[in-house]
């Protein structure tokens, strides 16, 4: 893995991000069985040897009973928040291995708690939201004197405090998310209109010129929502200049790379492919058109996909898989594919391509059942395993939902349940869930991100119980905080949507 993978892994620090490298760096010296190197007698073997034989074995599986699994999701659920709760309570995030709590930046952001609330909402389970709110609404305190990570303090807190309103009505979480907001913006200060990676809450500084698109493209749907909440249209209009500024540096064929530089615009890395880097920049274009209706996101939506769809898509023996592509040639650069590319099949679906959005969950899960559990990247020519992590990640659930909501076909429900299955056997621990260090070993490591609150669960949720949602009334962000659109305020001004240049 090389250091676009490592950007592309958007971890909270740069410890972990670290630690993650150095998997990926040994993982690249394990092997895994090849696809094209055996005869098929012997592939079929290698398979009865891993986690293939269960998938196998499984085909005429029984017909699921989506309320028992409902039942069981939401109790696992439980057992997290629980075990957060106990071990790590006021904190980011619960170590679910040692049992001790873990803040990003030294101090807490309660990334946990915001993350989760609108879970907690969903699953009906109000006594502990209320106790979430409570403790948000006590201790959630912005006025800090650290540099946070634009992206993730975006995905993962505005959009957490932005829904906990829409779902819950409490208007400090409303102001908490202007707080926050307001503090955000001095990132977009940048000669380009790109935010810069990181900005000090306290003073405002900012730091951090190499950037990629999933960075700086990933901030209108929390934006934008929080500039129709408050009637101030400036939050809407940053992101959305953020967001062309980034489409108008696409090449000639139509494709973004994997780094550019806030300062210059420049391109600093010009791989493409839908992976971490890259990917919730796609999602945002066509979800900002959807929650909005604007029609500027339309148009980059449609400038986008064909592109994708040909320079990264990749057929083979009848498969359909994303890989890799330079962006001003087209010419393929990788076959890998991973855990985070996973969302794909959910948004093409999301977007009205369900026929090509089921090709490729068929081959996301096909990565799935090599090992029992994804890994975080394969190469899909090879089936080898380029980097054998798992951090407890959602993008697969996320697209079986979606698949299961457009085709009702109880394929996925089936799915789910084995990815669900698979998780609990070799992730759950006493105090919550772990990650793995490697899905070949099922070794696990102490890291429970908030996202696995925030999105896995609700995820395997809403799957099994998707009545707790008006799916056509939300759009969720790229953290499975699903925002409501909000009627236009009689007060809003015709800059509203930003500046549009098109
Ligand atoms: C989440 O924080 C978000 O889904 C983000 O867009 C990508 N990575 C993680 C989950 O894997």
């Amino acid at each position: 893995m090389n250091t676009a993978g490592i950007r592309g892994v958007q971890g909270p620090d740069r410890q972990r991000a670290l630690a993650i490298h150095i998997d990926a760096k040994m993982s690249t010296m394990r092997k895994p069985p090849t696809r094209f190197a055996i005869p098929a007698f012997l592939a079929l073997l290698a398979a009865l040897s891993c986690n293939c034989s269960r998938a196998l074995a499984a085909a005429p599986a029984a017909p699921v009973n989506s309320a028992a699994m409902a039942a069981r999701v939401k109790a696992e659920f439980l057992h997290a928040w629980n075990g957060y709760k106990r071990y790590a309570w006021g904190h980011d995030e619960l170590k679910p291995l040692s049992r001790k709590p873990f803040d990003w930046y030294g101090q807490s952001l309660l990334m946990t708690p915001v993350d989760a609330l609108d879970t907690l909402v969903l699953m009906g389970l109000h006594k502990q939201a209320d106790e979430d709110r409570a403790l948000i609404d006590a201790r959630l305190d912005f006025d800090k004197d650290i540099y946070v990570k634009v992206f993730e303090i975006n995905i993962r807190l505005l959009g957490g405090l932005l829904s906990g309103y829409q779902l819950t009505h409490d208007p400090i979480l409303l102001r908490k998310a202007e707080d926050l907001g307001t503090r955000l913006l001095p990132a977009f200060d940048s000669p380009t209109g790109l935010p810069y990676r990181y900005v000090n809450l306290k003073t405002g500084k900012v730091r951090g010129v190499d950037s990629n698109p999933a960075e700086t493209g990933t901030l209108i749907l929390e934006f934008g929502t929080l500039s129709k909440l408050t009637g101030n249209p400036v939050f809407y209009a940053r992101a959305k200049r953020a967001l062309v500024a980034t489409f108008d540096r696409r090449s000639k064929i139509g494709l973004v790379g994997a780094g550019l530089d806030v300062e210059t615009g420049k391109w600093t890395d010009t791989d493409s492919s839908i992976s971490g880097g890259i990917d919730s920049y796609d999602e945002y274009l066509w979800k900002c058109w959807r929650l909005f209706g604007d029609r500027d996101c339309l148009h980059m939506w449609r400038a986008s996909i064909p592109a994708i769809n040909k320079y990264l898509a990749d057929e083979v023996d009848g498969e359909l898989w994303y890989g890799h592509a330079d962006m001003d040639t087209g010419k393929r650069t990788a076959s890998d594919y991973g855990a985070l590319d996973a969302f794909f099949p959910g948004l093409l679906a999301l977007s009205g391509d369900v026929k090509r959005a089921a090709r490729l969950q068929d081959s996301s899960f096909r990565m799935w059942n090599l090992h029992g559990i994804e890994p975080e990247v394969l190469d899909y020519r090879t089936m080898k395993i380029v980097y054998d992590g798992y951090a407890l990640r959602p993008e697969i659930v996320e697209s079986t939902f979606y698949l299961y909501h457009y085709t009702h076909d109880p394929k996925y429900l089936r799915m789910g349940r084995t990815l669900f299955d698979d998780f609990v056997k070799y992730c759950r621990t006493d105090a919550g869930y772990a990650a793995l260090k490697s899905v070949v070993t099922k070794q696990k490591r102490d890291d429970m991100e908030s996202f696995v609150l925030a999105e896995t669960f609700k995820y395997y949720w809403l799957l099994f119980h998707p009545q707790s949602i008006d799916f056509d009334a939300v759009t969720f962000n790229t953290e499975a905080h699903p925002l409501r659109a909000v009627p236009e305020r009689k007060d809003a001004g015709p800059t509203d949507h930003g500046p549009s240049n098109r």
